[in-house]
């Protein structure tokens, strides 16, 4: 019950009241700042991000884990790390690549006909409905191997990897059109479409870049990749990318650098590639119309096909006015298009101004077919000035920009300083400038890309974390600092370390448009969402043979796995279709099988698979990996693989002393009282729910149904117990029985969970007088020996102020001299009986009085206890 007092407490009083309380009543916070050395403003920023247990963020974000290949999820603004989404890379705990159902996703992934177990992630992006986020599902890419993965956020797993047939690189992806047609990805560095061998020297003729417009159905989550075209370019070295909205939907914008198309050569004594490549003072922006490009696809005659892949070539896509090109600053690196599209901003790394373009500009130049020149491969190039809305210099090495939800202001990295900076791209002003540490790369704000941009907060996602935190060794982790936007002025709020991967790009979203599932159907398949074909049900499991291939259908509940032993031959290849029979929330369980390099992670209701050759003899144990319920450890079985080309020997039997006749009925009878015992603890309970309506409150609710799946379960262990009694075997039946007591006690485990809950939702809210007299009560000592409802080391409380005459005057006499009273009858007879004296415990007259409070609060909720 305590420990319910303390999380009642809590969640009554937030931390700022709590803390003025504190420095009201003696400056206890004084005393906590001045021991840890903190500041006023540190306490506030403290405030600004703490969640208090139990607590919800307002805004998720997904972080691409970079050469980690996954996807790192976190709250804002607490920075609590959520979860890493496996994509890539195999991932051990949820079993990512180790099972074969999420192999055959990892797998999707293999380049012509190659394992790739490692990804580059850079840009995740989630889908959007008219340019705002639907939080149904997030894509990102992967630059070392162009691959774009699509992850379902309804369970937050990778369901599809598509490998970009024709680029051998990539960076500019993944970016969603508006309505989530199509994702944008873009080249990186330029190579020959075709799988063959090109020398270099042939660079312009022969290499190219290009952007795919992935084809994507939003109903059901996948690309569509016969649907999918790619746009070629020059062998500019594409970068990023976004996609037009509002009033440039249907448009997109790719960076590019490397427009001098130099290809090195520091081995010929050529200046390295870092000179040449950004030797000019401008590169382009590609603009191209891809909704008209997406049509003209469709006609076989304006494309070609390599590798099985649609490619419109340049002349057909100019010809179709629908690929321009305007100077940028050199060597660009963001292009980021404004809430209502119609403002382009591009930062360009080696320059210390944003460009701002101006889409109705753009529009009208390539309306009027008004064109400076032609590029080397015939693409019309608009002129800069007459595109540009304007410039504005911000600082050194200006990177990504990201909105907020006043108009016109927008946020930028500063990569070389290190800063954040506001400004506003309407009238071209800077506003303000936040230190960070050190060398941010991009930033994130809270669905700051997106049509409906919330804000807030704005995350510094930092490459080095030089003086940040507690040494590692030389690898130090990455740096997400959260920076608060509300006010005037930037706050620098907290520092996250993130130790994987070099998390590039991060998007985020209001917690309240995530929906994710709590269980699946039973036997889904999580990475199809269909049913598996290894589905099993409880009665259903079997072993089926069939030459050297063995099939096991087997069933995992708490807290065992069906079937319990299998015998294979050496050599025999095995399936295992694993189902998770549970229905409670959060009740996962984890397979593997010892020596064997498989795992699997089961989610309620969900089937998977593992697959292996026993390829060497002996005794394998398997068991569930998750610790599930006090009878984890013994949820397991063994696998024996014997070799059939052997002769065993078998073993002498020891000769085991048995029990006699009335040493098993002693047992028997002991077993089933400890079962009516158990019944009996777990009826008060349902009679406690009942009365207090359990069934108002959706938590407990779901907590009651969870508990009575394992009670339900309690009359078919009661038939079998029954019938070994009638056939004499009472070995048997008290091995039954048992099965019974466990599945009261996981009963009874949900079950007193509920109740707590229930209590939490039911008691009259603690004032701050109750709270501080709750807490005079802990730390006096009084705990110690009285405990709420049960007698103890001292007597129950419950009602004391009514016990005695003028009870309140009665109970603060005795607290602040209990020695005047020890002759009193009433205290002389506890006394006696408890063989133990009320100390004084030295209080003051206010926590007496508070003790008072929190007394008559534990009277008003007595019936709780
Ligand atoms: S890139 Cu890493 S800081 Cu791949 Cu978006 Cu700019
Ligand atoms: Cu199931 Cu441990």
């Amino acid at each position: 019950m305590r420990e319910t007092f303390n999380k009642l407490a809590s969640i009554i009083l937030g931390t700022s009241l709590a803390a003025s309380i504190a420095v009201a009543d003696g400056g206890e916070l004084k005393k906590i700042m001045e021991a840890r050395g903190l500041t006023e403003n540190d306490v506030i920023r403290a405030a600004k991000t703490y969640l208090p247990t139990g607590g919800r963020d307002e805004f998720v974000v997904f972080s691409s884990g970079g050469q980690s290949g996954q996807i790192i999820v976190y709250g804002v603004p607490s920075m609590k790390i959520l979860k890493y989404i496996a994509v890539f890379t195999p991932e051990p705990w949820q079993g990512y690549g180790f099972d074969q159902d999420s192999l055959a996703v990892l797998r999707q992934g293999n380049i012509r006909g190659r394992e790739i177990n490692w990804g580059d992630t850079h840009h995740p992006a989630l889908s959007e409905q008219d340019g705002k986020y639907d939080g149904k599902w997030l894509a990102i890419n992967d630059k070392a191997n162009p691959r774009v993965a699509i992850i379902d956020l309804h369970d937050f797993e990778t369901k599809q990897i598509v490998v970009n047939p024709i680029f051998k690189s990539e960076h500019g992806g993944a970016f969603f059109t508006q309505n989530s047609d199509y994702i944008i990805e873009s080249c990186q560095y330029a190579a020959p479409f075709d799988n063959n061998y090109h020398p270099i020297e042939e660079y312009k003729e022969t290499y190219r870049g290009g952007a795919t417009l992935w084809k994507f159905d939003s109903k059901i989550g996948r690309i569509d990749e016969k649907a999918s075209f790619t746009i070629e370019m020059p062998p500019y070295m594409q970068d990023l990318s976004d996609a037009g909205k509002g009033v440039s939907d249907g448009w997109a914008f790719t960076n590019s650098f490397n427009t001098e198309m130099y290809t090195g050569g520091i081995e010929v004594g050529m200046p390295p590639n870092e000179a040449g490549m950004s030797r000019n003072d401008t590169d382009f922006l590609h603009i191209y119309n891809w909704k008209k490009l997406a049509e003209v696809a469709k006609d076989k005659k304006n494309v070609k096909i390599v590798n099985g892949h649609k490619i419109i070539p340049i002349e057909v896509a100019v010809a179709n006015n629908a690929l321009f090109l305007i100077p940028e600053p050199k060597s660009p690196h963001g292009v980021d298009v404004s809430p209502t599209g119609e403002y382009i901003t591009v930062c360009g790394k080696l320059d210390t101004h944003a460009s701002v373009y101006k889409w109705s500009k753009i529009k009208s130049l390539i309306d009027a077919k008004k064109y400076v020149s032609k590029d080397p491969y015939g693409i019309p190039i608009l002129d800069m000035k007459s595109s540009l809305h304007g410039q504005v210099e911000l600082g050194l090495g200006p990177l990504h920009n990201q909105y907020s939800n006043v108009d016109g202001e927008i946020y930028t990295s500063l990569y070389v300083d290190s800063q954040i900076v506001k400004w506003n791209y309407k009238d071209l002003k800077v506003l303000d400038k936040e230190n960070v540490h050190y060398n941010v790369g991009h930033l994130c704000g809270m669905e700051g890309k997106s049509a409906d941009p919330q804000g807030k907060y704005i995350i510094s996602l930092n490459k080095l974390a030089i003086d940040r935190f507690q040494s590692v060794g030389p690898l130090h982790p990455q740096n997400h600092q959260l920076i608060d936007i509300s006010g005037k002025t930037m706050d620098l709020l907290y520092d996250m370390p993130i130790p994987l991967g070099e998390p590039h790009q991060a998007v985020a979203i209001r917690a309240s448009k995530l929906h994710p599932a709590v269980r699946y159907e039973m036997g889904t398949n999580s990475k199809t969402g269909k049913q598996h074909i290894g589905k099993t049900l409880a009665g259903q499991e079997k072993i089926v043979r069939k030459g050297n291939k063995v099939f096991i259908y087997a069933t995992m509940v708490r807290s065992h796995i069906n079937p319990e032993r299998i015998t294979v031959n050496k050599g025999d290849e095995v399936t295992m279709y694993l189902t998770n029979l549970e229905r409670a929330q959060d009740e996962t369980h984890g397979f593997t099988v010892d020596h064997y390099d498989v795992h699997t992670s089961l989610e309620p209701g969900e089937t998977s698979s593992i697959k292996f050759t026993a390829d060497i003899e002996g005794v394998f144990p398997y068991y569930c990996t998750e610790f599930c319920s006090a009878l984890h450890l013994e949820m397991m079985g063994y696998l024996m693989v014997k070799d059939p080309n052997k002769k065993y020997v078998s073993a002498q039997k020891l000769k085991m002393k048995t029990m006699t006749p009335q040493e098993l009925k002693a047992e028997y009878d002991k077993t089933v009282a400890v079962n009516a015992a158990t019944d009996e603890v777990i009826q008060s309970v349902v009679a406690f729910l009942k009365e207090n309506k359990f069934e108002k409150h959706k938590v407990v609710a779901d907590l009651v149904t969870d508990a009575f799946d394992q009670y339900g379960q309690i009359p078919a262990q009661k038939k079998l117990a029954d019938e070994a009694v009638k056939a004499g075997d009472l070995e048997k039946a008290i091995l039954f029985e048992n099965m019974i007591w466990q599945l009261m006690v996981k009963t009874a485990d949900v079950g007193i969970r509920a109740k707590d809950a229930l209590v939490r939702l039911v008691a009259t809210k603690q004032s701050a007088t109750v709270q501080a007299g709750e807490k005079a009560f802990g730390e006096g000592g009084c705990s110690g020996c009285h405990v709420i409802g049960k007698v103890s080391s001292g007597p129950d409380l419950t009602g004391v102020l009514l016990r005695h005459e003028n009870g309140e005057k009665w109970v603060k006499d005795f607290i602040m001299n209990p020695e005047k009273m020890y002759n009193d009858a009433y205290v002389k007879s506890m006394i006696d009986y408890f063989n133990l004296k009320m100390p004084n415990q030295h209080m003051s007259e206010k926590e007496v009085t508070e003790i008072v409070e929190y007394l008559k609060w534990i009277d008003d909720n007595a019936n709780l206890f």
